[in-house]
């Protein structure tokens, strides 16, 4: 029944249920999708996932306090509009988590010295090297089912490739509030113009206001970066998210897509999920200002030098012609 339409069974037609039976076999997570034009009921967010619990103490399952499952999806939303592009091969501009984005995804609240297993399956076109701060987990899971222990080493990124599971689990021994995300910087981003120029560095103070004078609620991209943007909380259609936004409590986190926090508590119930808000960071354990003189960067006497001599050759007038690309639609 692991099936194809028109291979295994009949393509289920529209407003039609069929009924699939079969037998959980062995304990693990798995994922499920139509196999029917299936580009675009994928690109519309039609998937689910699937846990099979085992029945009895099972020697590579460790009991856990905490128990998340994550399924990984992308959509191709303009911003503004309700209906995700289903042509779209690789240039997706949401990166989900259960279909949402940060911050509008819950945190992961657990108690400390929780055993805390997170199931990850990724059903995107690309990879998802997942990555958590604060603890090392192991691999304790693929799509094949649990995994001998032999094979498990720590480790604080797990890629997650199309179309895998991955299974983590560690004791959640270090209290805080901790950041746990997709490591493509791009995934912590929701949807944005592609098209922007880089201004880092570039001086346009006063062009906002001139060009605002012709093109009301007109924003250049700051030139300290994208981050200005989360700032300043630029005017966006409705039905969209920031591409970067978030209040934490030292300020802007400036995260989108998949990002969430996991939120290490000594004095949260056991099988309680509720949000128990920020951590109260005990004193001296947080980042500030140094003030203190500044010393010169040390260079090495040889950096920026090459591994081998270049051949010294007059230079003669070159003509070069370069073709810049312009927009992604050649993809
Ligand atoms: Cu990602």
């Amino acid at each position: 029944m692991d099936g194809v339409a028109g291979l295994n069974q009949p393509a289920i037609p529209a407003g039609k249920t069929f009924v699939y039976e079969f037998t959980a076999k062995r304990p693990g997570t798995f994922m499920y999708h139509p196999h029917a034009d299936e580009m675009v009921q994928m690109a519309m967010g039609m998937m689910g996932f699937w846990v099979t619990h085992p029945k009895d103490k099972h020697p590579l399952i460790d009991v856990v306090q905490r128990d998340f499952c994550f399924l990984l999806s992308a959509y191709d939303i303009e911003p503004g509009a309700a209906t995700p592009k289903v042509a779209e091969m690789t240039d997706f501009n949401l990166w989900t988590w259960n279909s949402r984005v940060f911050p509008g995804i819950d945190s992961l609240n657990v108690r400390l010295n929780d055993k805390v297993r997170v199931r990850i399956g990724n059903l995107t076109m690309t990879n998802h090297p997942m990555h958590l701060h604060g603890h090392e987990f192991v691999v304790t899971g693929t799509d094949g089912g649990p995994t001998p222990k032999s094979t498990r080493w720590h480790e604080v990124t797990a890629d997650v490739a199309v179309g895998q599971m991955r299974q983590i689990e560690f004791v959640a021994d270090e209290e805080g509030d901790w950041a746990f995300h997709c490591h493509k910087s791009h995934h912590t981003m929701n949807a944005m113009g592609h098209d922007v120029p880089t201004l880092i560095g570039v001086d346009h103070t006063g062009l906002a206001r001139k060009v605002n004078k012709l093109i009301p609620e007109y924003m250049v991209m700051g030139e300290r970066g994208m981050a200005d943007m989360a700032e300043m909380e630029m005017p966006i259609p409705d039905n969209t998210v920031p591409m970067m936004t978030g209040q934490g409590p030292f300020g802007s986190v400036e995260m989108g897509g998949m990002f969430s926090v996991l939120k290490v508590r000594r004095d949260q119930q056991p099988g309680d999920y509720k949000d128990p808000g920020w951590f109260k960071h005990p004193a001296g354990t947080v980042a500030h200002e140094y003030t203190g003189p500044l010393a010169e960067p040390a260079r090495f006497s040889a950096e920026g030098g090459q591994s081998m001599p270049r051949e010294r050759k007059p230079a003669t007038p070159t003509e070069v012609k370069v073709r810049k690309p312009t927009s992604h639609g050649a993809h």
